[in-house]
């Protein structure tokens, strides 16, 4: 089958469009095309369907085969791929994912594409939708939650997927590689978590690493920053427009008067290629 590899801000997904193809194991599929060894090598898949509620459908699953609600880079990869092969009418079009039907936009200059900024609707802030246990339906805001026998404050946010907010005084020596995967399978996450670690620079820029549920560290998340983003307003540590910088690259994060959250950045073609399932 046709393939093509786009990566944002350096987290990398191999896309196959499936109004043209057919997968017959999503999860075995991933599992294979994502080895960087074995396979085509790649941080997940993204999966473009026929929708019945919107423009276009889009799934997404980690390296590890399970699947995700929604995926922030994958997004902007995945509306530029309908943009540049003329397949969405426009510049704007609607996607049903896990996380409801969002609305990403691409940035022109000269008819070309620059940038996908991504209407990426409200967060959800309410402890067990997100869900993490014993919070019921208030936020978890700076919670301490034990890992590793140390104490952390959390920070957790629903962005169609599970996110666990930890700032950091330095990003350096956060011990993501050792506590990363601790967070993600912890008791209160029901659905794990993916995890960013967070240095607040100042109110309009913070540093972000992050530790995604099923793909370990990437060096990206789209909707890490914006659950990054909303967790430093909670907590009163920026302002509502911010730049974050991830390992991969940058991404602008607003949250806008009526609750949304736009989130602003790359997504590029890298290779086109053929596979067997
Ligand atoms: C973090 C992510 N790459 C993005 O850009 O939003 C999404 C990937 C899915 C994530 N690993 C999950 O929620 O399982």
């Amino acid at each position: 089958m046709d393939f093509t590899k786009w990566q944002g801000c350096g987290n990398d997904f191999v896309l196959v469009d499936c109004l043209q193809e057919k997968i017959k194991d999503y999860a075995a599929f991933a599992r294979k095309v994502c080895d960087r060894h074995y396979g085509v090598g790649a941080d997940g898949i993204l999966v473009v369907l026929p929708s019945e509620k919107a423009d276009f459908c889009m799934r997404i699953f980690n390296t590890d085969g399970s699947e995700a609600e929604m995926c922030g880079n994958g997004i902007r990869c995945f509306a530029r791929y309908l943009y540049d092969n003329g397949i969405a009418k426009g510049t704007e079009f609607t996607v049903e994912t896990g996380a409801g039907i969002l609305v990403p936009k691409i940035v022109t200059e000269d008819g070309a594409a620059k940038a996908v900024c991504v209407d990426m609707g409200k967060p959800v802030l309410a402890g067990d939708e997100i869900p993490v246990t014993g919070f019921g339906k208030g936020q978890v805001v700076s919670e301490p939650i034990e890992v590793a026998g140390k104490t952390y404050a959390m920070t957790c946010v629903s962005m169609g997927n599970p996110h666990c907010v930890i700032f950091v005084e330095d990003i350096a020596a956060c011990g993501i590689e050792h506590i990363g995967a601790l967070f993600e399978s912890h008791e209160r996450f029901p659905r794990k978590t993916n995890t960013e670690f967070v240095e607040v620079r100042d109110r309009k820029h913070m540093r972000m690493r992050v530790w995604e549920r099923g793909a370990a560290i990437t060096l990206a998340c789209g909707t890490g920053a914006c659950a990054t983003l909303v967790a430093a307003v909670l907590n009163d540590k920026a302002d509502k427009k911010a730049e974050i910088e991830l390992d991969g690259g940058k991404l602008v994060i607003e949250w806008a008067d009526n609750g949304h959250i736009y989130m602003t950045g790359p997504a590029e073609q890298v290779f086109s290629g053929k596979i067997e399932e």
